[in-house]
């Protein structure tokens, strides 16, 4: 059963004291309230847009029990991130439905990697997630990239999410508040390695997307690289 949401948390920045346990926990994570504004955020979803019609959205579903996610998924970079019954979760080169190699990742998102990533290599994957009014996203932690030293950087366009961040363990306490379109939130350090998810979308807080709904964009390293 999810915890209730404290109020103070259903505000648009995260309140002094949740900036200090987020970061006092998990060094390594910060949140960018507002990093695109809407004139960006608008650039941005025609950059997505233009993946989108090489790679359309798939629904993935969970290794062996074929159970499908409530996200709709794509991919943009040399490897994106799927799941499908019989082969799990992994990184390939193609999109699982049309074979096709993965468009390039927007340049937009390019530059965010370079102002913020404070990793000397680019990024091979965006993962593109969809969410519609009822999607959601349990608590899970990214581990199929073998590079851990790089972050992983989201950005949020469309309907507000309720985002939780725990800890190291599933067990630990966690923390809740509302990402906005626009937002960006970089994983790095000890955070990178941290359980989270979408607790709920708030359906009609954002026109953005069409059709409504939230698109969330993560930015990742997969393979080492040297140094
Ligand atoms: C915290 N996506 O795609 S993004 C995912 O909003 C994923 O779609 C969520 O979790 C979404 O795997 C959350 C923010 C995020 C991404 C990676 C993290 C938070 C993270 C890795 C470690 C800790
Ligand atoms: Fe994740």
């Amino acid at each position: 059963m999810a915890q209730p949401i404290a109020p103070e948390s259903l505000q648009h920045h995260l309140t002094a004291r949740e900036r200090l346990e987020s970061t006092t926990l998990l060094p390594g994570f910060q949140h960018l309230p507002g990093y695109f504004d809407a004139a960006q955020q608008a650039e941005l979803l025609r950059q997505v847009g233009q993946v989108i019609e090489q790679a359309p959205f798939y629904r993935p579903a969970m290794p062996r029990s074929g159970k499908l996610l409530s996200v709709e998924m794509t991919n943009a970079g040399e490897l994106g991130w799927v799941t499908d019954k019989d082969g799990g979760y992994r990184y390939q080169p193609t999109h699982p439905v049309t074979g096709a190699p993965w468009p390039a990742i927007p340049d937009m998102l390019i530059k965010l990697w370079r102002e913020l990533a404070g990793y000397p290599h680019p990024p091979e994957a965006c993962l593109i997630n969809l969410y519609r009014s009822s999607s959601k996203l349990g608590s899970h932690v990214d581990a199929d990239e073998e590079e851990t030293r790089a972050p992983v950087i989201s950005v949020s366009l469309g309907d507000d999410a309720v985002f939780h961040l725990g800890g190291l363990k599933r067990s630990d306490p966690k923390i809740r508040f509302v990402l906005h379109s626009g937002d960006v939130v970089v994983l790095g350090g000890e955070a990178r390695l941290a359980y989270h998810g979408v607790d709920r979308i708030h359906p009609g807080t954002s026109p953005l997307v069409p059709g409504g709904g939230r698109i969330n964009l993560t930015l990742r390293r997969v393979s080492r690289a040297e140094p």
